[in-house]
């Protein structure tokens, strides 16, 4: 027997000199399972890495019609035909007409599929030119925010290019109205953030419009994070009041170029509570004593 047990010694601490306690030790009466050093630290690491870990980054990408979508609105504002609308035209208008009136274009989308805490990391708005008024080249279009709500409806001429709209619907947005017969915009044209969001060039029929910046990232975190305050961006051009400087929009009702909104998020901070430092302290000393005997205990079995 205390042959046996110094030969386990030696094997276990070459160069170590046995003590009378370790010759005098019981043998063990069953086997420990195996499980080394590393591997309860892999553990520790592994448990403390579980806490910390976040939402990974999502891409959402939003068109109408497509997987299903359907939160887009779009119309435009009719400046001399302020009982007209155009929720279902396929397209939408900005700019200056011929006759030396305004359209304005609004547009939004619903954002409810991303978590109200999701961190926007950006957010880009596309859309492609349908017509250009004048054949004058680019123009700057800037992405106000809108500071109330405004409806949609279905107002559209069959086969119409749509440039005057159609007579507007009850609840519908128009020149003078959020909500026709309902509620009037404050200003007649729309209430809107005079800074614009972002601004974009936008060239010739087939031309893609992108609008990105920071303060477009910073408009969709607001609508995250509390969703009754997306009203969308109304689409102003500076050069209002040039006249033959609009274009037209293919809008989301349109067959082909609808809109894309991309918005691209983090996961919220993680919200548990990190392990207490005297509880990570406890379990490295709690794992040390473990190891410490279970070397101890290897070396007689
Ligand atoms: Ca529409």
């Amino acid at each position: 027997m205390e042959s046996e047990l110094l030969a386990r010694f030696v094997a276990s601490r070459p160069g170590a000199s046995p003590t009378q306690e370790d010759l005098h030790a019981p043998m063990p009466m069953f086997s420990l399972p195996t499980m080394t050093a590393p591997r309860s630290a892999s553990l520790l690491v592994a448990l403390l890495l579980t806490v910390s870990t976040s939402t990974p980054a999502e891409t959402y990408r939003f068109e109408q019609g497509a997987d299903g979508y359907t939160g887009f609105r779009d119309t435009t504002l009719f400046q001399d035909l302020p009982g007209n609308a155009g929720g279902g035209i396929d397209g939408i208008f900005s700019g200056t007409i011929r006759t030396s009136f305004l359209r304005r274009a609004l547009i939004s989308a619903d954002l409810s599929s991303i978590p109200a805490d999701a961190v926007v990391t950006s957010a880009r708005l596309e859309m492609v030119v349908e017509r250009s008024g004048g054949n004058f080249g680019d123009i700057v279009y800037g992405l106000h925010r809108i500071q109330r709500a405004w409806g949609e409806g279905n107002a559209a001429i069959p086969d119409d290019p749509g440039g005057l709209g159609a007579t507007a619907e009850i609840g519908d947005a128009t020149w003078n109205d959020a909500f026709f017969t309902q509620e009037s915009w404050s200003t007649p044209g729309g209430d809107f953030e005079t800074a614009a969001s972002a601004t974009a060039n936008a060239g010739q029929q087939g031309a893609t419009v992108t609008w990105e910046s920071p303060g477009l990232t910073a408009d969709v975190q607001a609508w995250v994070n509390n969703p009754a305050s997306n009203f969308g961006w109304i689409i102003i051009t500076p050069e209002e009041g040039i006249i033959q400087r609009v274009k037209k929009f293919f809008s989301s009702e349109a067959q082909v170029n609808r809109p894309v909104l991309v918005v691209e998020t983090e996961g919220p901070p993680s919200t548990e509570e990190p392990i207490p430092l005297h509880l990570v302290l406890l379990l490295f000393f709690v794992l040390r004593l473990w190891w410490r005997h279970f070397r101890f205990l290897t070396f007689l079995t």
